[in-house]
């Protein structure tokens, strides 16, 4: 029993735990985080534009690798996240908590840090699997919220700990000729390394006091004597540290990453689709069951109207096949996530525009056959309006589109979400 304790003890004193493993480790967080907060600040702009946006419409894939970027950079930060928070929980637990101003902008920030970003990857993978049940707030808006908190909350801890992160960027001055980590307290002793530059002064961060019983079981944990730990054995246990983190993170890679990258669809585990797989051999957002057109969607009397102001145009399914039939691959990007090109064919929209004599400035409101909720109605700026790849579809992959995509007709435009892509379209207006 003594023994057992004792080698859990050591087991948990983990050699891992310095300021070159926190800095590591902290910067490929910073990486993924600002990726996720660039990458969703575009998905959030292309769905709520401000009145003077503009987009790119080229690359075609612009909205699908951002999204991709997004949802795997996402991923990664649960491995990341945990692997940090192994490293400084002891940190976690001081006493007192408050000590000075500097102190509590420093806790406080890293209090808030921590809850928002769990909370954010959390919700956020699992609305990449559809779970809104799961959480009693609106998905959206909570995360745009976050967003800004994580990102703030990340600045200032950046900025606090600037001095340990510039101390411990460069690997060669993390560690003595012995392979030993410079521990925080030891690191303006030049006797040490004597290449470390003069006057680099550390704030005194040592080994902070712990609290309550949680922070007394950390606290032995933490005074364990290391005294049997070599250096040699410490370099490995960092590296297996290390190591551990980039297997998880590889495999969450492989195994997810093919609903966004089409290399990886093999291994595709775990992501909620698959390449292919569906009617028209493309999966399906939500079908025409849960969107409640089934019938309307299939009435032979089905017509879509086009209109700008007075003068307004009606097309049959069968009048919009004898338009100029035009054949694109754009992707279908998923604002969850995945994403596949698909092969479309249709009239172009800018045709359509012309047939009412829309101005070349004109942006469009289109409607859905799907009366309620978010999907219902879809605005569309000039520059995807007058894009030549911008259609309204009616056939997908080569056979008419199913009901399931959207028959009798859908949008498809370039570098755009796929929730603006409207199926079961009804009408096209000119708004502006
Ligand atoms: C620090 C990490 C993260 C930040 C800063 C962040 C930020 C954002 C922002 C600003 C948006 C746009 C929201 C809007 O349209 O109003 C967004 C959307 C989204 N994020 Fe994240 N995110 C993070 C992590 C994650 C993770 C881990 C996942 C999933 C694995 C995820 C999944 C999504 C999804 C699916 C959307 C699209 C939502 C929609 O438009 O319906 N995010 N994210
Ligand atoms: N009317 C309508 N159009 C819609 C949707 C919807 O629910 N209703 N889903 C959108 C979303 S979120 C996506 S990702 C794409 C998916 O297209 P697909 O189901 O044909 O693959 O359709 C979009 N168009
Ligand atoms: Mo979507």
């Amino acid at each position: 029993m003594q023994r057992m304790l004792h080698d859990l003890r050591h087991a948990l004193r983990s050699p891992s735990r310095n300021p070159r493993m926190a800095t590591v480790l902290g910067r490929l967080l910073g990486i993924a985080f600002l990726a996720c907060f660039v990458t969703g600040i575009l998905s959030h702009y292309l769905q709520e534009p401000l009145q003077w946006m503009v987009f790119a419409t080229r690359p075609v894939w612009l909205y699908q690798i951002s999204q991709a970027i997004h949802i795997t950079a996402g991923i990664l930060c649960f491995p990341l996240i945990l692997g940090k928070l192994h490293v400084i929980y002891p940190s976690l637990f001081q006493t007192p908590p408050v000590r000075s101003i500097g102190h509590f902008l420093e806790r406080g920030s890293i209090a808030l840090l921590v809850a928002a970003s769990l909370v954010q990857i959390t919700i956020g993978l699992l609305n990449t699997y559809q779970l809104y049940f799961l959480f009693p707030f609106p998905f959206r808006q909570t995360h745009w919220a976050l967003s800004f908190v994580v990102m703030a909350a990340l600045a200032i801890h950046i900025g606090v700990k600037l001095p340990i992160i510039a101390r411990y960027w460069r690997k060669k001055d993390s560690y003595d000729d012995d392979g030993t980590v410079i521990p925080l307290d030891d690191a303006t002793d030049r006797s040490q390394n004597p290449e470390r530059p003069e006057g680099a002064t550390i704030p005194d961060l040592r080994e902070p006091e712990t609290t309550g019983v949680t922070g007394r079981l950390f606290r032995w944990i933490d005074r364990a004597p290391l005294a049997d730990v070599s250096a040699g054995q410490a370099r490995t246990s960092r590296r297996g540290f290390l190591a551990t983190i980039g297997v998880a993170a590889t495999a969450l890679f492989v195994t997810t990453g093919g609903q966004s990258f089409r290399a990886l669809d093999a291994t595709n585990l775990f992501g909620p689709r698959k390449q292919g797989v569906g009617p028209n051999a493309l999966p399906v957002n939500r079908t025409a069951q849960a969107a409640g057109v089934e019938e309307s969607a299939m009435a032979p009397d089905w017509t879509l109207t086009v209109s700008n102001g007075e003068t307004s145009r009606v097309f049959t399914r069968a009048e919009l096949e004898a338009l100029p039939q035009f054949e694109v691959d754009l992707p279908i990007a998923c604002v969850e996530g995945w994403s596949q090109v698909a092969s479309w064919k249709g009239p172009r929209m800018k045709d359509l525009a012309d047939a009412v004599g829309a101005p070349v400035s004109a942006a469009f409101r289109a409607t859905s056959l799907e009366q309620k909720g978010n999907y219902a109605v879809m605005e569309m700026g000039p520059e995807y309006v007058r894009d030549e790849l911008t259609l309204v579809a009616l056939e997908l992959n080569g056979a008419p589109l199913d009901i399931q995509h959207g028959y009798p007709a859908r949008m498809i435009a370039p570098a755009r979400p796929g929730v603006l892509q409207t199926k079961w379209l009804s009408t096209l207006e000119v708004i502006a």
